[in-house]
């Protein structure tokens, strides 16, 4: 029997307990467990950095939703693509980034990676000829992440997958944005999912943790001996409230998406915003990309002010939405990305402007985060 999305963010990896039958998965807060006999751990379990049943049904879920066959779930969303770029990248190899991304990505690749010897070329990813004009024999993966953060730029996962297969490198998808209710990179041709489950995955702003997730069983197998090589899992407390957040993710996300669309609307009607860049707006260039692999258009945006001071004026202003870094929680946030989340791409090819405001449109009463918005935009 095949079951969808929102049967699958309930039961996916989530039996009853066997032993009390209690219906949410426990909390397996132990780093260790009992052997019956040297070399017979019970289900498999010895350690709990190799494995813990909380963080299984959580990594199971995700990958269902996801439509792979093997999840990976770590501390955070830079643990997981650190893992992910350790396994595959060795000394002298090369990865393309897109020219918008979170900027610990970037800071990953340019301040980390890149002294291990791994070098790496910033390309739009909304022209897959630039893409593909980036690629190198020593291209290993290439990183796309859509919609981009902070500019909501949309790239064509399907096209890039062509350029990936051509070039002999993976193609990486940052799911973030979208959330596996909203796109589903694998199904497109992606290789690997990255997720920071921080974001819309948790949904509640209350954990930090990051995922991988793929259907090659050959990388599954490299990438689960890194995660425990490695180390940087997330304990049984904190994959439990993924896992918790998760089941309603369906159902916020359609809200998310109602809420932006509305907030949308009203700033491109609004006479002190210049620029409004949302991926459901007609107008927007990678509207029809986004029409073709997003079945919504997500609950972020981002708008342009023409000048710095009057952005910063803006994100200073408002009562309901919290000034903030992150986002996907369902509480609003606003955010300068030039001085906050993107002050690490300052002087690089990736430095946003500074007139740029970001929203995580929440799922809080839409009239009420109109009336805020009005409100910080007026003073
Ligand atoms: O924060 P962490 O869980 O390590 O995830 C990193 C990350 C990865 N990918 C994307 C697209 C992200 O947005 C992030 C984290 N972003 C923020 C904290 C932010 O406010 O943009």
């Amino acid at each position: 029997m095949t079951f969808g999305f929102e049967t699958l963010a309930i039961h996916a990896g989530q039996e009853p307990d066997e032993r009390t039958g209690a219906v949410i998965p426990p909390i397996f807060q132990t780093s260790t467990f009992a052997q019956d006999a040297v070399g017979s751990p019970r289900l498999g379990y010895e350690y709990s950095r190799s494995a813990n049943p909380t963080r299984d049904s959580l990594q199971e879920c995700l990958a269902a939703l996801e439509g792979g066959s093997r999840g990976l779930t770590f501390a955070s969303g830079l643990a997981a693509e650190d893992t992910l770029i350790r396994t595959v990248c060795r000394p002298g190899d090369h990865v393309v980034i897109p020219d918008d991304a979170y900027g610990g990505t970037y800071r990953l690749f340019a301040k980390v990676a890149q002294v291990w010897g791994v070098s790496w070329t910033a390309a739009k990813l909304s022209d897959v000829e630039a893409v593909r004009a980036a690629v190198t024999p020593e291209t290993k993966m290439i990183w796309v992440e859509t919609p981009t953060n902070p500019l909501l730029g949309i790239a064509d996962i399907a096209a890039l997958a062509g350029v990936a297969r051509d070039a002999g490198a993976l193609l990486v998808v940052d799911n973030t944005f979208a959330s596996p209710y909203l796109q589903q990179p694998l199904a497109l041709g992606a290789d690997v999912v990255v997720h920071s489950t921080t974001k819309y995955v948790g949904g509640h702003s209350d954990v930090v943790g990051g995922a991988l997730v793929v259907n090659d069983s050959d990388l599954a197998s490299r990438l689960t001996f890194h995660q425990n090589a490695m180390g940087a899992i997330n304990g049984p407390f904190d994959a439990w409230l993924t896992l918790r957040g998760l089941k309603t993710l369906a159902v916020r996300m359609e809200r998310h998406c109602d809420n932006a669309e509305r907030i949308a609307e009203f700033l491109v009607g609004h006479p002190k915003v210049t620029q409004v860049l949302y991926p459901g707006l007609p107008n927007h260039p990678g509207h029809e990309v986004a029409v073709k692999q997003m079945r919504r258009f997500g609950g972020m945006i981002s708008f342009r002010l023409g000048d710095t001071d009057r952005a910063i004026a803006v994100c200073n202003n408002t009562k309901l939405f919290t000034l903030a870094e992150s986002l996907g929680g369902i509480e609003s946030l606003i955010e300068h990305p030039g001085q906050m989340t993107h002050a690490s791409v300052a002087g690089s090819a990736l430095e946003v402007p500074g007139d740029l405001v970001r929203l995580s449109v929440g799922i809080e009463t839409a009239d009420d985060l109109l009336a805020d918005l009005d409100q910080a935009l007026r003073g």
